[in-house]
């Protein structure tokens, strides 16, 4: 083939280059579209989400996880397009240019939205994650200590308390506030409840306030998340989410109880 000829095809766009690139941003797009449609609302190995609050730091989660995705594909498209698009062709340079403003202005601007985009949606989850309900329908205090969890509930006197050779539990009741008031007795402690998707510290000196609205009864795991010494690894609890009635039974029957 003449160079000419070869100029010529280049012009028109029907370079095997450029089907190439046709080629890979169809793909990149297929690969994309099937992550998305695998299921309507991928958990991308996340909890769901076991508490309102929870829910709503794994929608969080998900929406970064989708932006992150069309960031990625975006730019690899991109990078993918122009490696293959303006590879070399001939001995001929290239038409050189000094600067392009209008792409320049389009990278700052469109990375900067999307961080105030993220942002504003992380303030909002977090101000719902932290808000406290005026009326709780249960309060618990929960206290961390070297190496164990204390849960009292002032309403009825009922202290569930555990030690290195026994995991005590939690019970919550299902579609209904409780309001905790974290401690720490020592040191600094993390309390974790990965099914919640909640972790809070559990700072000496300092009283911590939150609210869970569990949805879904169940056992989950609790455990503490800052290295707080020798015994660390063996704090750990269970929470027990029951029915509203289950939890009126429950509370009746450990009323001024100390169990352990
Ligand atoms: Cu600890």
């Amino acid at each position: 083939m003449k160079r000419s000829t070869i100029k010529t095809a280049l012009v028109k766009g029907n370079s095997p280059a450029r089907k190439g690139a046709r080629r890979g941003a169809t793909l990149a797009g297929l690969a994309i579209s099937s992550v998305m449609l695998a299921s309507c609302s991928p958990a991308f190995g996340a909890y769901r989400g076991a508490t309102t609050q929870g829910r709503s730091t794994f929608h969080l989660f998900q929406g970064f996880v989708i932006a992150s995705i069309f960031v990625g594909g975006i730019t690899f498209g991109l990078l993918f397009f122009v490696l293959l698009r303006f590879r070399k062709k001939s001995d001929a340079i290239p038409k050189q240019r000094h600067s392009n403003v209008k792409i320049e202005i389009l990278y700052t601007v469109i990375p900067i939205l999307i961080v105030v985009g993220l942002f504003f949606f992380t303030v909002k989850v977090e101000n719902k994650v932290d808000a406290l309900s005026p009326t709780p329908n249960v309060k618990v205090t929960v206290t961390a200590f070297q190496w164990g969890w204390k849960f009292y509930y002032p309403a009825t006197n009922t202290t569930v308390i555990g030690s290195v050779n026994h995991y005590p539990q939690l019970v919550l009741p299902e579609g209904e506030t409780t309001a905790i008031t974290l401690v720490s007795q020592d040191v600094v402690h993390g309390f974790y409840i990965p099914a919640f998707n909640f972790s809070r510290y559990a700072l000496p000196g300092v009283v911590n306030h939150f609210d869970f609205n569990p949805t879904s009864a169940g056992t989950y795991i609790g455990r503490c998340s800052q290295l707080c010494g020798l015994y660390h690894s063996e704090m750990l609890f269970s929470v027990k989410v029951l029915s509203a009635q289950q939890f009126q039974s429950w509370t009746t029957s450990q009323a001024g109880k100390v169990t352990a």
